[in-house]
């Protein structure tokens, strides 16, 4: 299982969530901060995230360039505060197996971002960012860590009456390819990943879904250099299914890395729940056993507490129930594959394309008139049953 179930904390919902809401205030009151956000508490913040991560037997964590340390007035002081945390958090990371799966650049709290990075209108905008991205890419590297990702945030519009679309996109995939060749001036080995989201904060982001970001990475030359990063509470907001996402990317192959979250069909909003709903995990499961595993991505819990839940031990809990669920999904697709039912439902629902003239159409040589003389030749299709329910009985079955 461990194989398969590589799991980390998100320093940013785990450590800097405080259960606020658009209308509540914070509920959390942490032991260990003081209401601060001084350097002197990032540091302490970062040692009891280590002796979280320790306590709880995980070894991979997420971050934000500015959850872990504190901006200061300008790059300079910001850059500096950073490297010292990142100093103590590989001090820390020492004589374990600790280290980032993936780190990131915060690029939307700041006011300076509120028309998007390396979207916004403004070139000193961009090139902001650019510098931002350029320090995180090298912290991650420093620590580590196996993955960079990219999640815009505010790269998208509210409405297009004051956006140039083409250029924002154009933008963006300049943006992308220049971190591409950061990263491989720097010598970091690691895969970089876009976390589609279809919007909130913004309207509607460039990164919709997986589908969209592939059809941007391809027009813009960018496959080869990203995987995609798959949010399961993303994918209902654009939509879809969580395995849908998770199918769309793996037989593109690109499935990197899962945020293992999930969200409310009720809310509407990206609520970050963590996951424990069994058939779901089962269903995320089997799209990561058919990738072969996720590798050198695993499972981030991209999820916080509930506002009402404010106990240390909730910590704990929520994050034993996030790993316990996706290790129960793991079992029940080894059940599902060892029965073989299933397979074998879906095997023999195109052996239809197993014969001479299914063949011919696969290999891409299935000429129209070939197929006309066929249909006069075989008279009207019997179509058989589709055994949707059969189908979803052997699931259920196995959970
Ligand atoms: C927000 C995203 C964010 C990314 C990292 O909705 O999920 O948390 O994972 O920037
Ligand atoms: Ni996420
Ligand atoms: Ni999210």
């Amino acid at each position: 299982m461990k194989d398969w179930l590589w799991f980390s904390v998100a320093f940013w919902h785990t450590f800097r969530g405080t259960g606020g809401d658009p209308f509540g205030a914070p509920t959390k009151s942490w032991p260990w901060e003081d209401g601060t956000n001084s350097l002197a508490m990032a540091k302490r913040r970062m040692k009891a995230h280590f002796e979280f991560m320790e306590k709880l037997g995980v070894d991979r964590w997420c971050f934000h360039d500015r959850d872990i340390a504190p901006d200061g007035k300008t790059l300079v002081e910001t850059n500096a505060n950073l490297d010292e945390i990142v100093e103590l958090a590989k001090e820390l990371q020492v004589g374990t197996d600790i280290k980032p799966l993936w780190g990131t650049a915060q690029l939307f709290m700041h006011p300076r971002y509120m028309h998007g990075a390396a979207t916004s209108p403004e070139v000193k905008v961009y090139a902001y960012a650019a510098a931002q991205v350029k320090k995180a890419l090298e912290v991650t590297h420093y620590l580590g860590g196996e993955n960079y990702v990219f999640w815009g945030g505010r790269e998208g519009y509210q409405t297009l009456l004051n956006t140039d679309m083409k250029r924002e996109l154009e933008h963006l995939a300049n943006f992308l390819q220049a971190a591409v060749d950061h990263k491989k001036k720097i010598g970091f080995q690691g895969t970089l990943l876009i976390e589609p989201k279809p919007q909130e904060p913004t309207k509607h982001q460039y990164d919709w879904d997986v589908a969209t970001s592939f059809s941007f990475l391809q027009k813009y030359g960018l496959t080869g250099e990203f995987k995609i990063n798959v949010e399961c509470n993303h994918a209902t907001l654009s939509g879809h299914s969580c395995h849908h996402e998770l199918e769309t990317a793996r037989i593109n192959g690109l499935l990197g890395n899962i945020d293992a979250n999930t969200g409310d069909p009720q809310v509407g909003w990206d609520t970050d729940e963590f996951l424990t709903d069994i058939s779901e995990a089962t269903l995320v499961m089997s799209s990561v056993v058919k990738n072969g595993g996720l590798a050198p991505g695993g499972f981030n819990f991209d999820a916080k507490l509930r506002r009402e839940s404010t106990d240390v031990e909730d910590m704990f809990i929520a994050h034993i129930s996030g790993m316990d669920t996706m290790a129960r999904g793991l079992r029940n697709v080894a059940k599902l594959i060892e029965d073989g039912s299933l397979d074998e439902l879906v095997r023999k629902r195109y052996q239809s394309f197993d014969s001479e003239i299914g063949a011919m159409i696969e290999a891409g040589k299935g000429d129209f008139e070939t197929l006309e003389k066929k249909v006069l030749e075989w008279g009207e299709p019997i179509v058989p049953s589709g055994k949707q329910e059969l189908a979803e009985m052997l699931f259920q079955s196995a959970l």
